[in-house]
């Protein structure tokens, strides 16, 4: 191997030399300790320690990183306490994840480091959120990210690619390329030469590099981060690798041929930097002793303090707590009694308008959300107030701005993205319920993110553009769900969702945008999350619904006055406001819960199912659930008039009615 010094200092030298040598020590410790039953899993990352160092180290200590299973040195390097590492994998209550993530899935706001989730992909959409942030401030800073080639053949990574390259983003994406994916050699991965060719397809810059060769990485990833730091731009870097161990450890390597093993063998990183600084003289034999006994005192003192550590033991309260970001709400009432009638999409446009002026940072993206002002025109007229910097177009590309809009608000921004239609949110779905919806329980970490959801039915747009799948997210621990009825709710609760430093998923019927009017106050006010509201009272049977529900229950309820209902419009799904919905019905004694989605798995049977379980006692009649029809949404208007649950809950009513 052929080391370049160049302008690089002694001192230098030396600290990539130790840079690389304690991730390689703690790791061959976790051998043993894995050998001995005391941790669990271990992906190793020996061999492509001078990666991980070389990056890092040619980083800023201000600027983010986000690495994967293989980057111990990326943690090393920027000097985070071992004591809290080894508590991590030990799943203790020190470890970054409070023994709620296991290995390297954690970050920490502290050391600019943002972990990632087993998903892979994700990290490089979280990349680009958090160096847009960076570039909307104008701060020069890089963002480095991490990916195996392996997950270079999901569609994350094209995605963040081609969105970096579109928004000119200073990141720096880093492919480990190591020759397997788990048993999967490169040529079953991909069919190209290099990797770092497709740079060209996204319009962007490469290089490759001798990721066994720690003078190559640092010198030229420094070189390239002061240049971006100049000129902001995305590059893709290659390192040409190779994984010494198994995927983890427990899966070996017999799949790997012997020869490579040997010729790879013989480009360790460390080993040959070390024999190339005794021929320097930069290091002595002496010297390396003395830094390995540091090293081994440093990993053994703090593994005794992890071991020392109790095992973390559950608090029920705690856990359900910090699901969620604290978000104290705040009741803000319209500054004058001004008000005007106008429609369900003029209240949205007006609630997000209002939140531009009022929170700076706050970015807006979706498809042809700028100038074109949106497919329903609620962002209409904002480039001229916001800039373009602030209302975004975006690429065709669901998942990675779900990802962007995660790295906002790392790097302490708020996002609003706009699904062009609820439907298209399948693409965008491993994000949201596994980046933002656990992020806060496993790092402590926000996302204050707000996707806003245009869905529903009865417009006659068959099964792509009418499903109200707000059940695949009420399902999923630690997202908001609001789904609001009246321009004045749809105002007040989408301020506060934008508010709320936790991820909502903001459901807006578009049946309703142009067919629904109220009175709307013109100043900005909020309305809180978790509160139904009580629209008509009666005493003889309670109707429960939300959006376009709600109309159809008061049109149902006013073709027959002789039912005097309870009508509990929810407004928000999580946090669900069962109180409300106990109080009605231990008044009432029947209850009809009415839902625009399929029945089965929605909010409707748990709903029935807590009513049974709280108010069984009340119950003069078993509880009805209606919903549409167990069928994709049919096109032709017949078919989807009798998919919807419009007439069937009539009937279904005066059914409950005479019980
Ligand atoms: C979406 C997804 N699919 C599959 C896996 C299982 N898996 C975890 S790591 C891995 C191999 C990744 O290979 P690569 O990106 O090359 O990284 P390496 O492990 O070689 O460093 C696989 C298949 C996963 N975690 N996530």
């Amino acid at each position: 191997m052929r080391y370049h010094v160049g302008s690089l200092e002694q001192q230098k030298l030396l600290d990539l030399y130790k840079g690389m040598l304690k991730p390689r020590m703690i790791e061959e410790k976790m051998l043993i300790l894995l050998r001995q039953g005391k941790i669990s899993k271990w992906f190793s990352g020996i061999g492509q320690e001078a990666i991980s160092v070389g990056v890092t180290k040619a980083l800023k200590e201000n600027e983010y990183i986000l690495p994967m299973h293989r980057n111990l040195g990326v943690f090393t390097s920027r000097n985070i306490p071992l004591n809290r590492l080894f508590s991590q994998w030990q799943g203790k209550q020190s470890g970054f994840t409070q023994g709620r993530d296991r290995s390297f899935h954690f970050g920490t706001q502290e050391y600019k480091i943002v972990g990632m989730i087993s998903h892979l992909g994700p990290q490089l959409g979280v990349a680009d959120g958090i160096a847009l942030a960076d570039m909307l401030r104008r701060k020069k800073r890089v963002t480095a990210v991490f990916t195996g080639e392996g997950a270079t053949s999901e569609g994350d990574f094209h995605e963040a690619l081609n969105v970096a390259s579109v928004w000119n983003l200073p990141v720096l994406f880093c492919i480990e390329n190591n020759g397997y994916g788990l048993s999967t050699p490169t040529n079953e991965q991909y069919n190209c030469e290099h990797l770092a060719d497709r740079a060209k397809g996204y319009g962007i810059e490469s290089r490759i590099i001798d990721g066994n060769n720690i003078l190559e990485v640092y010198a030229k990833v420094d070189e390239l981060c002061k240049a971006i730091r100049r000129r902001p731009r995305p590059v893709l870097l290659e390192f040409k690798t190779f994984r010494m161990r198994g995927h983890e450890e427990a899966s070996g390597t017999k799949y790997v041929p012997d020869k490579l093993m040997k010729e790879w063998g013989k480009r360790d990183p460390i080993s040959n930097y070390e024999s190339f600084l005794l021929e320097e003289g930069v290091l002595t034999e002496a010297m390396i002793e003395d830094i390995k006994a540091g090293f081994t005192e440093e990993i053994n003192s703090n593994l005794q303090l992890a071991f020392d550590e109790p095992d973390v033991s559950s608090n029920e309260s705690k856990e359900l707590i910090e699901v969620y970001q604290d978000f104290e709400y705040q009741n803000i009432e319209p500054e004058s009694n001004s008000s005007e009638n106008i429609r369900f999409v003029d209240a949205i446009s007006q609630g997000l308008e209002q939140s531009m002026y009022r929170h700076n940072e706050l970015i807006i993206m979706g498809q042809d959300v700028a100038d074109y002002g949106g497919v329903f025109k609620i962002t209409e007229g904002f480039v001229p107030k916001f800039g373009r910097s602030r209302v975004r177009n975006t690429p065709i590309c669901e998942s990675a701005i779900v990802s962007t809009a995660m790295g906002l608000s790392i790097n302490g921004m708020k996002a609003v993205m706009e699904m062009q239609f609820a439907d298209f949110v399948s693409s965008g779905f491993n994000p949201i319920v596994n980046y933002l919806a656990k992020v806060h329980y496993r790092w402590n970490e926000k996302a204050d993110v707000v996707i806003r959801m245009p869905c529903g039915g009865g417009v006659g747009a068959g099964p792509f553009h009418s499903q109200t799948n707000e059940a695949w997210f009420t399902k999923t621990p630690g997202l908001k769900v609001v789904y609001p009825a009246f321009p004045y709710d749809a105002k007040g609760l989408l301020n506060t969702a934008i508010n709320d430093p936790n991820p909502v998923l903001f459901f807006e019927h578009k049946g309703l945008y142009r067919s629904i009017r109220g009175d709307v106050p013109t100043d900005y006010y909020t309305l809180p999350l978790g509160k139904a509201s009580l629209l008509r009272e009666g005493n003889s049977i309670s109707v429960v619904t939300y959006g376009a529900g709600v109309h159809w229950a008061m049109e149902t309820l006013d073709k027959h006055p002789e039912i005097d209902a309870d009508l509990v419009d929810l407004r928000t799904l999580q946090p669900l406001d069962m109180e409300t919905i106990f109080a009605s019905v231990k008044k009432t004694g029947k209850l009809i819960v009415l839902q625009e989605d399929t029945l089965f798995g929605g909010i409707a049977s748990d709903i029935s199912a807590m009513v049974m379980e709280n108010c069984f006692e009340y119950l003069d009649a078993p509880v009805k659930r209606v919903g549409s029809l167990e069928t994709p949404v049919p096109f032709a208007k017949s078919l989807e008039a009798n998919f919807l649950p419009k007439k069937r809950f009539e009937e279904e009513l005066i059914e409950l009615y005479q019980y």
